[in-house]
């Protein structure tokens, strides 16, 4: 196993320590959160998962735990997810697994949540990591030029068939390759404004903890 995926393998496992017997558990996307699973399995700990995507509710079947969609329970009381790029203040760029959509639904309806993510995602500003943007198909064209058109860099997520890639809500992924965001608030405001964006990757004010695997385990509170 490299660097990379122990640090991921040390913060899921550390994160097991905020889940209780009986909590509703909203589950991420991703290597990270596999990690997460494969080490609540481990544990044997009562709970209820809700999913963000179907490669989560696959997993967590195939290690026989309880999975839920999000609108069969009444409340989540942690969601642990992991993250592309984390900065100082506690954004953080998701999307990279093309589940943002899902997966900020979920968050946003969450008590707490939690990121688990290996160092090299913590860096001083957000930007480096393409920001994904979910898109309607129709007219994503359209938007494509428009987002061109104002320095954004936009390109389709796609397949290893060389097509573009449908997201489990039925949508296309732009990937904006920007250098840097200089400010994250004005960016998606932009974005949640345009006619065609369904949701963006930019997720702030949304983790109240981040873990951090390294040498060290850092934990991060908002
Ligand atoms: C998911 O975790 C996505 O939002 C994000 O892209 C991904 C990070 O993947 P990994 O844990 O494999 O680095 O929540």
């Amino acid at each position: 196993m490299n660097a990379q995926d122990l640090n991921k393998k040390k913060a899921a496992e550390f994160a097991t320590k905020y889940i209780e017997a009986g909590m509703t558990v909203g589950l991420g996307t991703g290597s990270t959160v596999a990690f997460f699973l494969d080490a609540l399995a481990e544990k044997n700990i009562e709970f209820t998962g809700v999913t963000t995507s179907n490669r989560t509710a696959a997993r967590g079947a195939e290690l026989g735990l309880k999975i839920v969609d999000v609108d069969e329970v009444d409340h989540i009381d942690v969601t642990v997810d992991g993250a592309d790029q984390v900065d100082t203040y506690l954004n953080g760029i998701k999307g990279g697994g093309a589940a943002l959509l899902m997966e900020k639904i979920v968050a946003k309806n969450s008590n707490k949540n939690i990121w688990i993510v290996d160092e090299s995602k913590v860096k001083p500003t957000l930007g480096t990591f393409p920001l994904p943007v979910e898109v309607v198909p129709y007219g994503s064209g359209q938007l494509e030029r428009k987002l061109a058109a104002k320095g954004l860099n936009p390109t389709f997520r796609m397949t290893d068939a060389g097509e573009k890639l449908v997201t489990d809500g039925g949508h296309y992924i732009l990937d904006l390759h920007l250098n840097g965001i200089d400010s994250p608030e004005l960016l998606s405001q932009f974005l949640s404004n345009e006619i065609g964006v369904v949701e963006h990757g930019l997720f702030l004010n949304t983790a109240d903890t981040v873990i951090v695997g390294g040498d060290e385990i850092q934990v991060l509170d908002r």
